[in-house]
């Protein structure tokens, strides 16, 4: 079965940035996911446009970038002229006040939109968004931190959303504590791709290669 697998380069090791890259491309990976922070739309600040732009630099795979940030839309074009056509940029619906503007102006400039939900957002509340983006991120911890407990009620809502996703036309794609048990009991169910933080990737004694091989082969 297939399902794709990103790197929340936020865990990764800033004083080997280049071989981090190199290893994880080398490794198997499918794209870098960038978590972009501002500080005030979550209480962190992780990454920014000039490591988004490193990295982009560094890699020819697909950057998957995921802006934690309030108001996107008054700054999504320095986002815009760094990323090449084929990335994807996730906003959350609930940081602008219209947030269909902005989403408008990543595909209008030839990007994958996307949204992020939060483990508090209901799906009724992003309904329409969902007609318009081509992928959904799903945050199973609440913005901000890697390293946090899975919430669990978050299940429930990728039931729904996946009974949806077809007619609506968007992928589902899992944020938050993804481990391998959550990896076999989702992907079947058509989760289509697996942000790896520090809960299955980062921080081990093993080379990423190993790691995503034996992600790549758990069986079903
Ligand atoms: C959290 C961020 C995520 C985390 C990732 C960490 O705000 O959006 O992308 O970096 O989920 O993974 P883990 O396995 O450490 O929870
Ligand atoms: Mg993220």
């Amino acid at each position: 079965m297939y399902f794709e697998l990103t790197a929340s380069m936020m865990c990764a090791n800033y004083a080997h940035l280049e071989d981090e890259v190199k290893n994880i491309e080398s490794g198997g990976i499918d794209s870098f996911h960038i978590d972009i922070m501002d500080g005030r739309y979550v209480p962190n600040y992780a990454m920014s446009l000039n490591d988004m732009r490193y990295i982009a630099s560094a890699t020819k795979k697909p950057l998957d970038v995921h802006l934690m940030i309030e108001h996107p839309n008054s700054t999504i074009s320095l986002f815009l002229d760094n990323l090449r056509k084929g990335d994807t940029i996730y906003i959350h619906p609930e940081a602008e006040y219209h947030p269909s503007t902005t989403l408008q102006k990543i595909i209008n400039a030839g990007m994958i939109p996307g949204i992020a939900i939060n483990p508090g957002t209901s799906v009724e509340t992003v309904m329409e968004m969902l007609r318009i983006v081509k992928k959904v991120l799903v945050m199973s911890v609440n913005p901000g931190n890697a390293g946090q407990m899975y919430l669990p009620y978050v299940g429930k809502k990728i039931t729904k959303l996946l009974a949806i996703k077809e007619d609506m036309g968007f992928e589902i794609y899992w944020d938050g504590a993804c481990s391998a048990q959550r990896i076999l009991e989702y992907a079947p169910k058509g989760v289509k791709g697996f942000v790896l933080g520090t809960t299955l990737l980062f921080g081990k004694k093993k080379p990423y290669g190993e790691t995503l091989a034996d992600i790549r082969e758990l069986r079903f």
